[in-house]
């Protein structure tokens, strides 16, 4: 099954959206496979963001990732990458759509709430730089948890 790299970053953190954040994959029908809650260094943040790193913005964009800790998830589902992207908006919160995690939420491109990877190729090299110790296999079942 498809799965794709989630980063709440250090603004969504600090305003409080990281509940409302998973509640809108998690009601969409993804499953969260992986999660954690980390501050990064420079070098790694760097490293997650390598292709940008000829970019203007770059130094000020690895500035803020490494602002404060950041949610670090991966979530699994039928064409998660692309759908992912979707519910997360636009790049620029100035044309992210309303309803979209960037839509309702943001408003500058420098401090956009969320990343998520943009292709499925992508999504494996971000998973395997974030959790390298691997994910924690696990099978969702609600029965044995609802009744005694
Ligand atoms: P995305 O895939 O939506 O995260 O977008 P990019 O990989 O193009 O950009 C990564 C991050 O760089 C964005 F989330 C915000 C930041 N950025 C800027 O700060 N200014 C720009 O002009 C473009 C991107």
């Amino acid at each position: 099954m498809e799965q794709t790299f989630i980063m709440i970053k250090p603004d969504g953190v600090q305003r409080g959206l990281i509940g409302e954040i998973i509640g809108r994959f998690e009601k969409k029908g993804f499953t969260l496979k992986g999660l954690k809650f980390i501050n990064v260094d420079r070098p790694f943040a760097e490293k997650h963001y390598a292709d940008l790193s000829a970019k203007p913005f770059f130094s000020s964009l690895v500035d803020y990732i490494i602002s404060g800790p950041v949610v670090a998830m991966v979530w699994e589902g039928k064409n998660v990458v692309a759908t992912g992207r979707k519910i997360i908006g636009a790049t620029n919160p100035a044309q992210s759509e309303p309803g979209t995690i960037r839509g309702d939420f943001a408003i500058d491109i420098g401090r956009n709430v969320i990343h998520g990877s943009d292709a499925v190729e992508s999504a494996r090299k971000e998973i395997a730089l974030w959790f390298p110790e691997g994910i924690t296999e696990w099978q969702k079942t609600v029965h044995p948890w609802i009744y005694e």
